[in-house]
């Protein structure tokens, strides 16, 4: 999808919840427009009994008077036609955080090292998108294998988002969770 249409993105074909879960490492992210996560993220995907996938992340934030926090946020995920897209319910434990409904697409993944996840929030008229994000997980915290390094790049190339992420610094602030 080099023309960045969202609609041509293509994503992890026959993608299979089971393998995908546990926990993830955020090791990069571009960031959407407003509230958002700061870093520390970890994610953790389970898939309940009845097959439904949930997820809980957490990440650092900054709140009103430059207050550090750990945000704990909670997200289940609706079915489509096609398995690696997903609607994102989304939450915080506390009040204070924003609640949301975003496309969740898993673009690719190995399932033991590394994960690509898109999401666009809002399209330009001509179909590319204005607002999104995207998280580049690792199984661990280090980051990813250089063999995975190329294969992300490419990928982020793909979504139309290469040279808009940041690195996720993991420092241990949200660790007691
Ligand atoms: C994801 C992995 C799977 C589970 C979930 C994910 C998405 C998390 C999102 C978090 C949003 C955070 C917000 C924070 C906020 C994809 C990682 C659920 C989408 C919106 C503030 C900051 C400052 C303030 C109030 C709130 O609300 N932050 O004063």
């Amino acid at each position: 999808a080099q023309d960045c249409l969202v609609s041509n993105i293509t994503v992890k074909q026959d993608f299979d919840r089971m393998r995908y879960q546990g926990t993830w490492y955020a090791v990069a992210k571009k960031d959407p427009v407003g509230l958002f996560l700061l870093d520390n993220v970890v994610a953790n995907f389970k898939v309940q009994e009845d097959g439904t996938m949930t997820a809980t992340a957490t990440g650092r934030v900054i709140i009103l008077n430059n207050w550090e926090m750990c945000a704990n946020m909670f997200g289940t995920f609706e079915d489509t036609e096609e398995p690696a897209r997903f609607k994102m319910k989304y939450w915080g434990a506390a009040a204070y955080l924003q609640t949301g409904y975003d496309d969740h697409w898993i673009i690719d993944t190995d399932y033991d090292n590394y994960a690509i996840h898109y999401s666009c929030r809002e399209l330009n008229v001509d179909g590319t998108c204005l607002d999104g994000y995207s998280f580049i997980f690792s199984r661990y915290r280090d980051g990813l294998r250089p063999e995975d390094q190329r294969i992300v790049t490419e990928k982020k190339q793909e979504i139309c988002f290469l040279g808009k992420y940041r690195r996720v610094a993991h420092t241990g602030f949200c660790d007691t969770v």
